[in-house]
């Protein structure tokens, strides 16, 4: 006798099939045992199982729970004038360098007491629960020396205590140089103390997934990438890359060669990165809510993506400076409005590709035997709208196979 029986369902499995991209199933039942799912099919072929609990949905659709798979959702702070210098014409590289952007949050989680950090993440962290995420990546990078990058995983790992979402961890001390090392000997020293301190400690402690940098003009070379990356791989951490965001400094490649998990944002993206990521299985996740707060104008070639076989996923990017964004439906619809994915491409940009980016796929992002029960109902009459309503919700999400 299984634990739950899902009935009177649409299922949009995402677990493609030739003729079917979202895995389609009407007059559906899932079956659900030890938060798992154990069988999804024709409520038919179901017909013969019994279960402790009979849900019958109403005829609405159930998809996998969605995947926020590139957060920065831990921070003290916010950057709402930023916002303001911005509509005043100021550009990233401009607020960056006048020591407002990444530095000054920086200032303000270490000013942050740990009960501030962790109140003000949890409710950003609800938000988009609300919206139905039941998975979400958050990434340091706001501590910029040892312990404080720490600090940050452990708040990230806390806010997850007993809630109904799963939380993955990325360090991302390669995020900003500190105000105090920028050139010279100091620079070299920060990139090496990440290589031979911060990773290994990170890695021993086992608070971080993977290891991410941020490969930009105003921030890391792709030589102090490398650094990073080969000392993330010889800690056993895959890596991610923050890349071709700003301008195209051949970051796709690098994370490529790494046979990085995912490689981020892709604006300045060009054919030889696309194809590289394609070869390496390296995923593309796409950020429409930096590219809209940003106000940029060159969009991340969506085309050459496709073309070269990289999956797409796309994510909140949820930080104070560039996507102060708390809603996975506006990032599906940016999606399509901003960057011209269809809706389909929306929706696995949410859950299969962005638990692939996680190197999570084996356990979420698709409605199959074997996989984690985290799903969410949506009233809505098709799966394409989930890339066109804005802040719509799920009336019931379920995690591990428990109503939350
Ligand atoms: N690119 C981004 O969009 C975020 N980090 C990054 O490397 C911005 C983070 C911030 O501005 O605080
Ligand atoms: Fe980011």
């Amino acid at each position: 006798m299984w634990d739950r029986l899902l009935t009177d369902c649409r299922v949009a499995t995402m677990a493609a099939a030739p003729g079917n991209p979202l895995g389609i199933v009407e007059n559906a039942a899932i079956g659900i045992d030890g938060g798992r799912v154990v069988r999804v099919g024709k409520r038919t072929e179901l017909a013969g199982f019994r279960a402790k609990e009979v849900t019958a949905l109403g005829g609405s659709w159930v998809t996998p729970g969605l995947v926020d798979c590139h957060t920065h959702l831990v921070f003290g702070g916010t950057r709402s004038g930023e916002h303001a210098m911005r509509r005043a014409g100021a550009s990233y590289e401009d607020i960056a360098r006048a020591g407002g952007g990444i530095a000054s949050t920086v200032a303000a989680t270490k000013a942050a007491s740990a009960d501030e950090l962790e109140q003000s993440a949890r409710c950003r962290l609800h938000a988009l629960m609300r919206g139905g995420v039941t998975t979400i990546e958050i990434k340091s990078g706001y501590g910029l020396d040892t312990a404080s990058e720490m600090r940050l995983l452990n708040a990230a790992r806390t806010i997850g205590r007993g809630e109904p979402v799963r939380i993955v961890t990325t360090l991302l001390a390669a995020h900003a140089l500190p105000p105090d090392a920028k050139e010279g000997p100091a620079r070299d020293a920060y990139v090496k103390m990440i290589a031979e301190e911060m990773i290994p400690a990170v890695a021993k402690a086992g608070l971080a997934s993977s290891v991410d940098a941020f490969c930009e003009s105003i921030a890391f070379t792709p030589a102090e990438v490398e650094r990073v990356f080969a000392a993330a791989r010889a800690n056993g951490l895959p890596v991610r890359l923050h890349a071709e965001q700003l301008s195209n400094q051949k970051g796709a490649e690098l994370a490529a060669k790494y046979k990085a998990l995912s490689a981020d944002h892709l604006e300045h993206l060009d054919a030889a990165g696309a194809r590289a990521m394609g070869a390496a299985g390296t995923v593309a996740v796409l950020l429409p809510g930096a590219f809209y707060a940003l106000n940029e104008k060159k969009k991340p070639p969506v085309q050459l993506l496709r073309d070269a076989g990289v999956p797409i996923a796309i994510a909140s990017d949820c930080n104070p400076g560039t996507s102060p964004v708390l809603n996975p439906q506006l990032v599906m619809n940016m999606a399509c409005t901003l960057f011209g994915l269809t809706p389909e491409e929306a929706i696995a940009g949410m859950t299969i590709n962005a638990a692939r980016a996680l190197g999570l796929a084996h356990e979420v992002g698709t409605i199959e035997a074997g996989k984690a029960a985290d799903l969410c109902v949506w009233r809505i009459n098709e799966p394409a709208e989930l890339g066109y309503w804005v802040g719509l919700m799920p009336e019931r999400r379920f995690f591990g196979g428990m109503d939350s």
